[in-house]
């Protein structure tokens, strides 16, 4: 059975100055992922505080924090059967050196913390940062024409 879901993503300063923003919005594109969300947004303490609260005793945290800051990121929410899988392998390991070509990060990144995106790891954690970034108001709902290509009918809802 299908399972829609959706994923956050945050294009991260390094994607929006090195002008890939359309790039890496193509790849989800042809993925057959839907955009249901799509903004510039300006990361604030208090935001990357929450989002990065898993390292926030690392000694990196305040560089990870001053590079989120150093301009706008994209954020996007992307719909799609098993999203939040596809979006993470899409993206590729957080080591953007280690990361297979293929991935956005084995193909733009050779950096651990400069890695092009951000992508949920989990649904629990997508329900989280899409309310994190995303006003109810700013999400979405409509049908993609190519949608009965793009998936078997038995994997339509
Ligand atoms: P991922 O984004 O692959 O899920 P997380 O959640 O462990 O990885 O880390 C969030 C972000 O923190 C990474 N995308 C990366 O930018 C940065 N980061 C993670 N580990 C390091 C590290 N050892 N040194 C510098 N930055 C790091």
């Amino acid at each position: 059975m299908a399972q829609q879901e959706k994923s956050l993503v945050l294009i991260k300063p390094d994607g929006v100055n090195r002008g890939i923003i359309g790039e890496i919005l193509q790849r989800f594109e042809r993925k057959g992922l839907k955009i249901v969300g799509l903004k510039m947004i300006k990361l604030s303490d208090e935001v990357l505080d929450k989002h990065y609260s898993h390292h926030k005793d690392k000694p990196f945290f305040k560089a990870l924090k001053d590079f989120m800051k150093l301009s706008p990121n994209i954020a996007l929410v992307l719909e799609g059967n098993h999203a939040v899988r596809t979006v993470r392998k899409m993206a590729g390991p957080t080591r953007g050196f280690e990361a297979s070509p293929g991935t956005i990060r084995g193909d733009y990144s050779s950096s651990i913390s400069h890695n092009i995106i951000h992508a949920s790891e989990d649904e629990e954690q997508a329900k989280k940062e899409i309310k994190r970034f995303f006003s109810k108001e700013e999400i979405f709902s409509y049908n993609r024409i190519d949608w009965e290509v793009i998936y078997a009918v038995d994997e339509r809802l």
